[in-house]
């Protein structure tokens, strides 16, 4: 009878350290600037783009690309290597500096670096400038162009922060635009933060040409609004909860958990995806 006992303690085990490496999972942010084909010259002065933070997060950990190359006006041709600066910015507040060694091949430069843990808030201000720098063998006369896509990724601890609901449509945060023989998916995933077993209400639903449709857990896609599910507050890795082609006309789909379990529609953290097919 004893022996027994034990077989019941190792799934709880198995359970508790499933649960620990899940709240602690590292959350990123990713900031977007800049296209390709678009050219944005940088000389002696800085160029800068600032973004406004969307969740709260504990950082300390950075990931920067930049697509940039090397050029010269004087002798119309290329000069070589270029160092430039590339700076990050919270607040105003430096988090960050490195040389960017630009080349005279249009490149992508991806700068990682663990940094010291630092908050971002909802609503603050990041910065990305590129600038300065001239060899010493030509002063003033070397330059660079930043094209693009660039971005500017935060990651970090959210295990004492909001929960972050996230969903994408065919991998983007959109707005995404399809042709109406392109099937589109949609996942969703959750982290806690500090909620984690929080009980609470999960909604999926979708803003269609045809009214409004909602996923319940686990029958599928139904109209009206319903809740998908009441379950406590977990990490939920990226989760497919449609795939399909869909007729001509504007969607917005939104995933939200809510800080109670009253059945009713709170949305206290939401997120949401523009779809437009054509
Ligand atoms: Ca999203
Ligand atoms: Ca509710």
């Amino acid at each position: 009878m004893k022996k027994n006992r034990y077989k019941y303690l190792i799934p709880l085990v198995l359970i508790s350290i499933f649960f620990v490496t899940q709240v602690n999972a590292e959350t990123c942010q990713q900031y977007w600037f800049g296209s390709a084909g678009v050219k944005v010259y940088v000389y002696d002065d800085y160029r800068a783009w600032d973004f406004t933070v969307e969740d709260d997060l504990t950082v300390n950990f950075i990931e920067v690309q930049s697509v940039i190359r090397s050029a010269s006006m004087i002798v119309g041709g290329d000069f070589g290597y270029v160092i430039h600066k590339i700076e990050i910015l919270h607040n105003g507040v430096l988090i960050d500096r490195w040389d960017a060694e630009t080349s005279p091949i249009e490149a992508p430069q991806i700068h990682q670096a663990d940094v010291s843990p630092f908050e971002i808030k909802s609503g603050d201000t990041l910065t990305y400038r590129i600038g300065g720098g001239a060899p010493a063998f030509v002063p003033h006369v070397s330059f660079c162009y930043i094209t693009g896509p660039n971005y500017v990724k935060l990651c970090g601890d959210n295990s004492a922060g909001e929960p972050l609901p996230d969903i994408k449509a065919n991998g983007s945060d959109g707005p995404l635009t399809v042709s109406s023989s392109t099937p589109v998916s949609i996942t969703v995933s959750l982290d806690p933060g500090g909620q984690a077993g929080q009980n609470a209400d999960w909604w999926v639903y979708a803003d269609t040409p045809s009214g409004s449709y909602s996923y319940v857990y686990p029958s599928g896609w139904r109209p009206g609004l319903t809740r998908a599910i009441v379950n406590p507050l977990f990490s939920l890795s990226s989760t497919e909860i449609l795939n399909r082609t869909m007729p001509v006309g504007y969607y917005v789909i939104t995933f939200a958990v809510d800080n109670n379990a009253d059945g009713i529609l709170d949305e206290t953290w939401e997120d949401s995806v523009e779809v437009t097919v054509e």
